[in-house]
């Protein structure tokens, strides 16, 4: 092992073939992938002292994932599979970053990594198709390749409301919860933001809190999760057929595991209609409420309303206290990311928790005390901000990018991102991203594997036919970006504010960022590409 571990990639080399950055789900894979897998010379880093991404940092009461686990996880190894027993349908924030540290372990992956590191900046040498990688620590490194796994929903976002600094209490983001976790108990916590962050904490934490008081912007459609264990038959089935489940999985459109719906939802009565969407309710899911019921929830308004109308009467029903439940219902379009939890409105029932409707009374600023709002001050001894993530973009432009003629990553995007496939820019030549811009609006470990798998079989044919550099034309990205561009407009996303659309950051351009025509048409552009010999790409000539 030691032998290999000089030949592939320890921490002490600063030539490499490969510099990976990150380290969660799609870092740790792709460092696998092409180090194991590839035998190439790979370094990884990461700013975390440890593996996990997203599930290193949001350690808040409530974190989980909301996707169900059996699509939640690696497919690239069965034994991996077979060997981890998860306890929970949709598991804790724990018990997914023992798994991803599991998956460190077993495929010897760490000796790689160097943890509490950050990528500074990354030039693109065209004298010698090389990146100069330089790192927080003052290390150079040189690398052919750049695979960046930089995160989709990791760089935070704080509003910037007045007065956070004088806040005399505590202030913390979900995203950033202390590693040591927080006693809150008997505490008065503030809680700003209502997305999926913000439902999870607040339902976890209004147990123990003294008082809680939820500042809410805008109102969110949510279903039950309906936790519990993974049911025995579904892991009998994928077991019994476990390449057909995650072929299956890949040529979804969500990969979210489930069969989704063809059935346009005005296609049947409306009886019929309230009788799926209740089924859907008792089986738990955002992503199935949304995509299992009916086809067409996405991108037909009328659809969209009996989804929504559905979710309203819902939430009528178990809020107790009528102004709380009018101010807790949306009335706009059901079209941001889709969202599920455990309890979240009837939390509102207890009688230590109050909403702020923001919309009624805005934040004025932060005072020392607590929270002025245009009503009257709140007191309090803990602020949590789940205000969300600078998402897609956010990690990429925080990095010192310059690709060709010295080009900065930061300018090409500055009206919006461009990207091919979700996975290369042109103008950066070696440099691959995974889950970037573009890329498909879907559950996140299975593309993972499908980008990475692309990403090594590109590497390798650059290597295999002794070239220097591979990079998408500029011709090829303009098309994926329309592409891009006129499907995402075809469908009821783009007319709401969210992360999806950069929205959601002050200043951000808002534009499309996803591919969303579903996981199965994005394979197979993949596959088309390499069928017709790299499509779209150029491939260089070495420097010597
Ligand atoms: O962030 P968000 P998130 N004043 O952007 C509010 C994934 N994820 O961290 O709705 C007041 O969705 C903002 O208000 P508004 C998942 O993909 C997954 O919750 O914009 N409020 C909103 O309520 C998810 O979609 C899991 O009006 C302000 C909230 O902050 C994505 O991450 C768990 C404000 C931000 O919601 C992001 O989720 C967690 C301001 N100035 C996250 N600025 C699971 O798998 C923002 N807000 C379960």
């Amino acid at each position: 092992m030691d032998q290999l571990a000089n030949s592939n990639g320890s921490a002490n080399d600063t030539e490499v073939d490969v510099v990976v950055i990150g380290s969660g789900f799609a870092g740790l894979y792709a460092l696998h992938k092409l180090r194991n897998g590839l035998g190439l010379k790979v370094r990884s880093f990461d700013d975390a002292s440890g593996v996990g991404g997203t599930w290193y940092w949001n350690r808040y009461p409530g974190a989980r994932s909301d996707t169900e686990v059996t699509a939640y996880c690696y497919s690239f190894d069965r034994e991996l599979f077979d060997e981890w027993k998860w306890t929970e349908r949709y598991p804790r924030q724990h018990e997914i970053l023992g798994y991803l540290n599991h998956v460190a372990d077993r495929f010897d992956l760490r000796r790689s990594i160097t943890f509490g590191t950050t990528i500074e900046s990354a030039w693109f040498d065209e004298t010698t198709n090389r990146w100069d990688i330089k790192t927080s620590k003052g290390e150079r490194i040189s690398a052919q390749f750049v695979v960046a796994g930089v995160g989709l929903l990791s760089s935070t976002n704080y509003p910037d409301i007045k007065g956070r600094d004088i806040f005399a209490g505590d202030v913390y983001h979900t995203a950033r919860w202390p590693q040591e976790g927080l006693d809150l108990t008997g505490k008065r916590v503030g809680v700003i933001g209502t997305g999926s962050s913000g439902t999870q904490v607040i339902a976890e934490i209004a147990p123990q809190v003294g008082q809680l008081v939820v500042f809410q912007r805008r109102p969110q459609y949510s279903v039950p999760a309906q936790h519990g264990p993974i049911p025995q038959q579904v892991l009998a089935e994928i077991k019994a057929d476990y390449d057909g489940y995650w072929e299956s999985v890949r040529r979804s459109i969500t990969a979210f595991g489930f069969a989704e719906s063809d059935v346009p939802a005005m296609s049947v009565s409306e009886e019929e209609r309230e009788a799926v969407f209740e089924k859907a309710w008792n089986i738990g899911g955002g992503f199935r409420y949304m995509f299992a019921t009916f086809g067409d929830i996405g991108v037909d308004p009328a659809a969209n309303e009996a989804a929504a109308s559905f979710i309203r009467n819902k939430i009528k029903e178990i809020v107790k206290d009528p102004k709380t439940a009018e101010a807790l219902t949306p009335h706009d379009l059901y079209a941001r990311r889709p969202l599920c939890d455990d309890g979240y409105f009837a939390t509102f029932n207890c009688d230590n928790v109050s909403l702020v409707d923001l919309q009624v009374e805005p934040i004025q600023e932060i005072t020392p005390k607590g929270i002025l709002t245009s009503a009257r001050e709140y007191e309090l001894d803990v602020l949590v901000f789940a205000t969300g993530f600078d998402a897609v973009t956010g990690n990429y432009v925080k990095i010192d990018i310059r690709g060709r003629n010295g080009q900065k990553l930061r300018d090409e995007w500055s009206e919006g991102p461009r990207a091919h496939l979700g996975l290369a820019i042109s103008g950066f030549p070696n440099l691959f991203m995974i889950f970037g811009p573009m890329g498909p609006f879907t559950n996140q470990p299975p593309a993972h594997e499908v980008q990475v798998d692309w990403i090594a079989d590109a590497i390798e044919h650059v290597r295999r036919n002794s070239l220097g550099s591979i990079e998408v034309n500029r011709a090829a990205e303009d098309d994926w970006v329309s592409e891009c561009n006129q499907i995402a407009h075809s469908t009821l996303f783009p007319k709401v504010d969210s992360w999806i659309n950069g929205a959601n950051v002050p200043g951000k351009p808002v534009s499309v960022m996803f591919y969303m025509a579903g996981m199965g048409a994005y394979v197979d552009r993949l596959e088309q590409v390499v069928a017709n010999d790299y499509e779209g790409f150029a491939v260089g000539a070495p420097t010597v």
